[in-house]
């Protein structure tokens, strides 16, 4: 009987004869009263709705005092499908499967006010009479966070699973182990974590962002994970995780430094260090490692895809190995990339045991030869994705230029920017037709994932969550709504509803997400700021650090000396300028220095602006970088860095800048590098710029140095 006519039938029975006379509800009324009913399957589902909407659970067969919202399931639905409805005496959320349910509680949690995310609603609120029926377009809708590179401990990672659940994300992938950090603690190897979780001061795996003087890691133990994946199945999402191999190996391998290849490293340029990061593919007892390690994997995790890795092996190191030469003979191999196959096709066979496929990285699939059974995540560009996709693997579509939240979401902000420029705008504007994949392909994409790799956050404070919302929000909302439903109904429209819906959410969630940056123009000598999403517009001026309100335009002949931001809840933009801020320019300068320069990366490259330079070797103490102006320059900042761009990674580990005024004899000391790179901010003109190291090695085979910034007097 529907509750509509049991209530009515109730009250009838109770009234004696008078109740129907009684007004009925006109509006369905949320409130401490409403009671929630689900089947047992669905129980923990009802204590998660629970207690987000503060109200009771009871039975299937509760008795309704004032309203009910029901939780059913419907075979004949989509799987993760729903049907919401809404009418003035019940809601009912009825899903194709449990996963299904849960996506329609969130539908209905969209429909209540933002509170609704900081749990327990306290108030009633009224619900307008409602239909919606939704099925996902795709079944996999994933997130990868890499924790090897930075750790994300546990609390944090719960917090993580329920953003993703609120957005119908229902695929964890984690990025586990890699050169810098191993994170899941393995029972019959615990040395995996108790060394290899850490990393700097003492430990065999070199600290190489940046992070000397500290130890710095963490680790997930087993308990910790399977409470993970209990908390994240709850909210329908799937933890997927990954072990890199045989490449990204560094950190195993300096635990047990057997794994690797046989053959004397060079280890003068590492200043000592071995810097091999691949495992041995001839070596057999590798193997029975592997099986230990992967037969955890395994039991602890439900998925029924394991990640193995797969990318980016260093071929060499195999080419230099007698006994990986010798396999490939044995086996008829031509190419070292036969050897992939071959570890990887062992690996497989370790997962098949336990009822598991492999999921690997695309390069894996190079050769074809690869099992059919795999899922391929498709992550270096489009072509990649349609490689896999006609060689006929289920294939995740990530290539980096739309889908990587490690990118810069401007070309001034941080982040990488190998793949491109990554905004949300650019991630919903992913396109099958235009990337080439045809409709007879789809039926093997298995849906789409964004990656946040980490490496460049630990230069950001990793302790602050900050830098992981803003990087992650609201690109996630446009990869949401890109997978569930397609980005058909055009961009405008979806910003449209970023700004009139999404940023509210995102604050009662706590999400410090990224505003789009404001516009900033600069015309008779009158400098605007702008914004078209309701946020607040703040400035600061050179040399202070005092962040004030932008209550209208400024009157400045020197643009350069602002900067603009603007704040939303607890969304922020990134700072922008007018262009003259950006503005550089390029003196001549020669680049010496004592340690000698790769063949492949000259100093002519950073000499002449055009790229990065790199050395031949780790720097030592006393080691130096002389940068000679052709002219003596004036300038009103100067920049210079070693190691990566946006990566404190191959940087002159800890040393001191130097410089040589014009007119003078000897050079100054102009303070300590930061993370292998110093801003000077010369009252005079100078001649020349020395770098000099106090620190042996940086975990790498070279430093590499960047061309100057120099931002010019206006
Ligand atoms: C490539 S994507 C990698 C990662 C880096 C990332 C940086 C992939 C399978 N390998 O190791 O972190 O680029 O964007």
């Amino acid at each position: 009987m529907k509750p509509y006519f049991a209530l009515c039938l109730s009250l009838l029975i109770s009234l004696g004869g008078e109740a129907c006379s009684q007004p009925l509800p006109t509006k369905f009324v949320l409130g401490k009263d409403t009671e929630l009913i689900c089947g047992r399957d669905l129980s923990p589902l009802g204590e998660y709705a629970a207690g987000y909407l503060g109200v009771t659970v009871s039975g299937a067969d509760g008795a309704s005092k004032r309203g009910t919202i029901a939780l059913e399931t419907d075979p004949s639905l989509a799987q993760e499908g729903f049907r919401l409805e809404v009418t003035p005496l019940e809601v009912t959320v009825t899903g194709g499967n449990y996963g299904g349910v849960f996506n329609g509680l969130q539908s209905l949690f969209r429909l209540l006010p933002a509170e609704v995310y900081g749990g327990g609603l306290g108030r009633e609120v009224v619900l307008r009479d409602t239909l919606i029926s939704s099925s996902p377009r795709f079944a996999y809708r994933g997130l990868m966070l890499d924790v090897a590179r930075t750790w994300i401990g546990f609390e944090r990672m719960k917090r993580y699973i329920d953003l993703l659940a609120y957005h119908n994300i229902n695929k964890l992938h984690l990025h586990l182990t890699d050169d810098e950090g191993w994170r899941l603690e393995i029972k019959s190897h615990p040395e995996l974590t108790s060394v290899g979780g850490f990393r700097g001061e003492g430990s065999p795996v070199e600290a190489v962002y940046g992070k000397w003087g500290e130890r710095y890691g963490g680790f997930y133990t087993r308990e910790q994970m399977r409470a993970l994946i209990d908390y994240a199945a709850v909210r329908n999402i799937e933890i997927i995780p990954e072990i890199d191999l045989p490449g990204h190996s560094r950190n195993i391998a300096s635990v047990y430094p057997e794994i690797r290849c046989n053959y004397a490293p060079d280890t003068v340029s590492t200043v000592g260090y071995d810097y091999r990061s691949a495992w041995c593919v001839a070596r057999e007892e590798n193997y029975r490692l592997l099986d230990d390690i992967l037969s955890e994997v395994c039991t602890l995790f439900p998925s029924k895809y394991i990640h193995v890795g797969g990318d980016e092996v260093d071929l060499e190191q195999w080419s230099r190995c007698p006994d990986c030469r010798r396999l490939m003979q044995e086996k008829g191999f031509d190419d070292p990339h036969r050897l992939e196959d071959y570890f990887l096709e062992r690996v497989s066979s370790i997962l098949a045991r336990h009822g598991k496929y492999p999921g690997v990285w695309d390069e894996a699939v190079k050769t074809g030869a690869f099992t059919r059974e795999s899922r391929v995540y498709a992550w270096h560009d489009t072509r990649k994705c349609l490689g896999a996709l006609e060689n006929g693997y289920q294939t995740v579509i990530m290539p980096g230029e739309y889908f990587y939240l490690d990118m810069r979401q401007s070309p001034t902000e941080d982040g990488h920017d190998w793949a491109g420029i990554v905004d949300a705008r650019k991630l919903f504007s992913f396109d099958f037709e235009r990337s080439g994949i045809t409709p007879g392909m789809m039926s093997h994409v298995a849906g789409f994932e964004a990656a946040f790799w980490s490496e460049a956050y630990i230069s950001h404070n990793p302790e602050r969550p900050d830098y992981l919302d803003y990087m992650c929000f609201p690109r996630l909302c446009a990869l949401s709504r890109l997978a569930w439903s397609g980005n058909g109904e055009g961009w405008d429209s979806f910003y449209e509803e970023l700004v009139s819906k999404h940023y509210d959410r995102l604050t009662a969630m706590g999400v410090r997400y990224r505003l789009f940056p404001p516009k900033v123009t600069w015309s008779g000598g009158v400098l605007r700021a702008e914004v078209d999403d309701g946020s607040r517009l703040c400035y600061k001026e050179e040399g202070s650090d005092r962040e004030q309100a932008y209550t209208g335009p400024i009157r400045t002949a020197k643009p350069h000396l602002y900067q603009f931001r603007s704040h939303r809840g607890t969304g922020v933009s990134p700072w922008v300028a007018h262009e003259s801020f950006h503005r550089t320019v390029k003196p001549a300068v020669k680049i010496t220095s004592s340690m000698a320069e790769s063949r492949q990366f000259p100093m002519s490259n950073a000499e002449t602006y055009r790229g990065m330079t790199r050395t031949a070797r780790a720097s030592r103490r006393g080691d130096w970088i002389l940068y000679t102006f052709a002219q003596e320059v004036s300038c009103r900042e100067m920049y210079l860095q070693t190691g990566n761009r946006q990566l404190p990674k191959a940087i002159i580990t800890r040393g001191r800048a130097e410089v040589l005024y014009a007119g003078e004899e000897r050079f100054v000391d102009a303070g300590e590098l930061f993370q292998g790179s110093i801003t000077l901010r010369p009252s005079r003109p100078i001649r020349a710029v020395r770098l000099v190291s106090e620190y042996d090695g940086n975990g790498t085979p070279f430093v590499s140095i960047q061309p100057l910034v120099v931002k010019p007097r206006l």
